[in-house]
């Protein structure tokens, strides 16, 4: 079958094909390339059966969050049953944490690799935007990558979403390669952020595509919001310290590449970095190309950058699009395997800069689920990141919900990165370097430098009348914080607004 004459669907024709309980892969790593349309379709259809009081949800696989048509849309129509690897739908959040919808929250890394060998079931569909395809079976995907060369290859079935909206240069940009299976594995060849070893596109067995619906829906990606005061400082510090270890020899002159979580501290951060004229023209290896990247890249401060996803805003998108000749040099996109890989960030000596829901006086950090219970996002590509890079820094506000918070508890409810792995935490108060520090030095460190100064006390006192041993804890008293908080609504009664 030529692709030529591959069925031309409507986004309803498309998800008439999906039956109640099927596993769908969709393309889609943040709202960059996620499929729009036959999601929203199939929600429809979910409501419509609903209506008629017919069971219909799905289990669902992206490369990571969405936009609003799939995450969203499916989980307002209760379509969706399971879900992995990462999430930030309010909604689909609501679900999760209800027991309505089972997550699995994973490495964004290792989702490929559990795809290939099967951890998940059969794929009965995967659905992916495309900017191209051809006769033999090359689809030219969008502003992503993720994880869908892996869903193309596993898939029972295919339906394309050929999304005119973008620009079918993307594809200059791509380098796509799955890796084989272990253990015939040689050293991955990627030497830097520009380095490319696969196929600008990835090759399927045409005999699998049901079909393509055409559209021209742009990814929905949010604006940022200008960065406030504690964003600020939070990014001030970090871009004060990074110039202290060049300046220490500990950074080389010619920096280290660069990975920044998504989010307003971590765009902040970026900002900072462009406008600091110590700072040296740099690169990144990163997960996603996000907003700031962009300014940066044509003011030359960003020389090249590596990632799995471009997470632009509409208007920073035409940007690109109308100077692909400056953009396609600069940028490769990569399977969210090779882009958050352990064996490059490590050999690389990346600089990972993540944020935290909180950390604890000793520096385990809880990236996902507050009070231990309730998940807000996953972990999505902070880990891949932190327990390799050569450094590991951590982000947040000393305090949320106006100080009724304090971000620094003496233990985390939830572990997501250990205090082997990470090495730098840093608030608007301060920065602490815990590399060479056993746990009192730590925990000292962090209290004095990171802590808001109305829970200092606390944590002082809490460590000095603590059990002794190599890490000091009083077992009875180490989530009485926490408590304070679901039982008073604030972890230090008395402290309610600062
Ligand atoms: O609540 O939404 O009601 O205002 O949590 O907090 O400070 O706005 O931080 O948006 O940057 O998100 C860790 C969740 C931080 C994110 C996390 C409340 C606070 C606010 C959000 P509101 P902020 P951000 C690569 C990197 C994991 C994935 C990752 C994340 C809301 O960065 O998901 O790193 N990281 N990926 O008020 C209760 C606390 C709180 C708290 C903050 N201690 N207790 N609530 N909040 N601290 C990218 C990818 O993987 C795609």
């Amino acid at each position: 079958m030529s692709m030529t004459s591959l069925p031309k669907l409507t986004a309803q024709e498309a998800a008439r094909f999906i039956p109640n309980g099927a596993t769908v892969a969709f393309s889609g790593f943040t709202p960059a390339g996620a499929a729009k349309v036959v999601p929203c379709a199939i929600a429809v259809r979910a409501r419509e059966l609903h209506d008629l009081d017919q069971p219909y949800r799905i289990r669902v696989l992206t490369g990571a969050s969405t936009g609003y048509c799939l995450d969203e849309a499916l989980s307002s129509a209760h379509a969706i049953s399971w879900r992995t690897p990462y999430q930030s739908s309010r909604t689909l959040r609501d679900q999760i944490n209800s027991g309505e919808v089972e997550f699995v929250d994973m490495h964004l890394s290792h989702l490929p690799q559990a795809v290939m060998f099967g951890f998940f079931g059969k794929i009965d569909y995967a659905v992916v935007e495309a900017t191209d395809f051809s006769g033999d079976g090359r689809i030219y995907l969008s502003t992503s990558i993720g994880a869908t060369p892996t869903f193309l290859h596993c898939a029972e079935k295919i339906i394309i979403e050929l999304n005119r909206f973008h620009s079918v240069r993307l594809s200059e940009m791509a380098d796509i390669r799955i890796l084989p299976p272990p253990p015939h594995r040689s050293p991955i060849p990627i030497h830097d952020a520009l380095t490319k070893i696969g196929w600008p596109y990835m090759a399927v067995d045409p005999k699998k595509i049901v079909g393509v619906v055409e559209n021209e829906e742009p990814d929905d990606v949010a604006p940022f919001d200008p960065p406030d005061t504690v964003s600020g400082k939070i990014a001030e510090r970090v871009v004060r310290f990074l110039l202290q270890e060049r300046r220490a020899g500990r950074i080389p002159q010619e920096f280290l590449p660069l990975q920044a979580g998504v989010g307003n501290v971590a765009n902040a951060v970026m900002a900072n970095l462009g406008e600091n004229p110590e700072v040296p023209n740099f690169t990144m290896y990163t997960e996603v190309f996000q907003d700031s990247l962009v300014d940066l890249m044509e003011n030359g401060k960003l020389v090249a950058a590596s990632a799995t996803s471009l997470t632009v805003t509409e208007g920073q998108l035409r940007r690109m699009y109308d100077n692909m000749d400056f953009f396609v040099p600069r940028i490769v996109l990569r399977p969210q395997e090779l882009a958050n890989n352990p064996e490059l960030v490590r050999r690389l000596g990346v600089i990972g800069m993540n944020t935290a829901i909180e950390a604890d006086i000793y520096g385990h950090v809880n990236s996902t689920h507050v009070g231990g219970t309730h998940l807000m996002n996953g972990i999505g590509g902070s880990g891949d990141f932190t327990r390799n890079s050569y450094l590991s820094v951590f982000m947040c506000p000393s305090i949320a919900k106006g100080g009724k918070i304090s971000t620094i508890v003496p233990m985390v409810t939830h572990v997501d990165h250990n205090e082997h792995s990470v090495q730098i935490i840093v608030t608007e108060q301060g920065l602490a370097d815990l590399r060479g520090l056993g746990p009192m030095e730590r925990a000292h460190k962090i209290i004095a430098n990171c802590a808001h100064p109305a829970y200092r006390e606390y944590l002082y006192r809490y460590l000095e009348e603590a059990r002794p041993g190599h890490i000091r804890h009083d077992l009875s008293k180490c989530f009485e914080l926490h408590r304070n908080l679901q039982q008073c609504g604030s972890m230090l009664p008395g402290v309610e607004k600062l």
